[in-house]
């Protein structure tokens, strides 16, 4: 799979170098392009912004800059394949675990990092012509640009790509995924030793009866999402 990322801050990036992602670049898995829109600028500042139209507080992404990058990238690829153009913003439909499936299944994506109050809309509004535009939110909360939330949504695809994870079994388990335990959250884990600081180990995981134990570590999946996320259970 083919990602790029487009941000002013291009170190913000770094952290996929290490880890899983880390790895699964190492192997060739994953390819993986930082660009700095700074680099499309023409002007001797380098500049990325502008005032809003219409007035109000902050600054809003020049299009031209944008132009300039996807133009280039897009035009990269020698068999002109369609990626995926994803930007994050707060504004954007929930990334959940199956949007993350829906990403581990693409051949490219390209991950569009706003600053500011945002890009100018007509850029998103230019590529819907060409390929798939995703606007994405990560959360119900505002962070100061995308880069923090393409760290979260590479780590998501990341992970479900075929070789990236140790066990491929932990995926099929995970809190969120489709037809896991419907949607519980998942209960506590325990390793040895089977006593620490006074607390014992659940003795029914240590008794090696199996139908007991996955139903015992059902019943605990309920109680923890009924505490944590009772909208889960409906
Ligand atoms: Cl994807 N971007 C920004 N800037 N803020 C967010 C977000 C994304 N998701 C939640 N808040």
């Amino acid at each position: 799979m083919r990602i790029d990322v487009i941000t002013i801050f291009p170190d913000y990036i770094a952290p996929l170098g290490l880890s899983l992602v880390g790895k699964a670049i190492d192997a060739g898995t994953i390819e993986l392009r930082v660009h700095d829109l700074r680099a499309f600028t023409r002007d001797r500042h380098h500049t990325v912004d502008d005032t809003p139209y219409g007035g109000g507080p902050g600054m809003v992404m020049k299009p031209e800059p944008w132009g300039e990058a996807l133009d280039q990238i897009l035009g990269s690829d020698p068999i002109q394949a369609r990626p995926r153009l994803v930007v994050p913003t707060p504004s954007g439909r929930p990334f959940t675990q199956s949007v993350a499936q829906e990403y581990a299944a693409d051949d490219w994506l390209i991950f569009a990092c706003g600053r500011y109050e945002g890009i100018d809309s007509r850029v998103v509004e230019h590529y819907r012509n060409s390929t798939t535009v995703d606007e994405v939110s990560v959360g119900d909360y505002v962070l100061a640009g995308g880069e923090a939330a393409v760290l979260v949504m590479v780590e998501a695809a990341a992970r479900l790509l075929p070789g990236v994870l140790g066990n491929p079994v932990s995926v099929v388990d995970d809190s969120f995924a489709p037809g896991a335990m419907e949607s519980l959250l998942e209960g506590p884990v325990y390793t040895k030793p089977p006593e620490w600081r006074g607390q014992q180990v659940p003795e029914i995981l240590l008794s090696g009866d199996h139908g007991k134990i996955a139903a015992w570590r059902r019943e605990q999946a309920v109680r923890r999402t009924a505490a944590m996320r009772p909208d889960l259970l409906e």
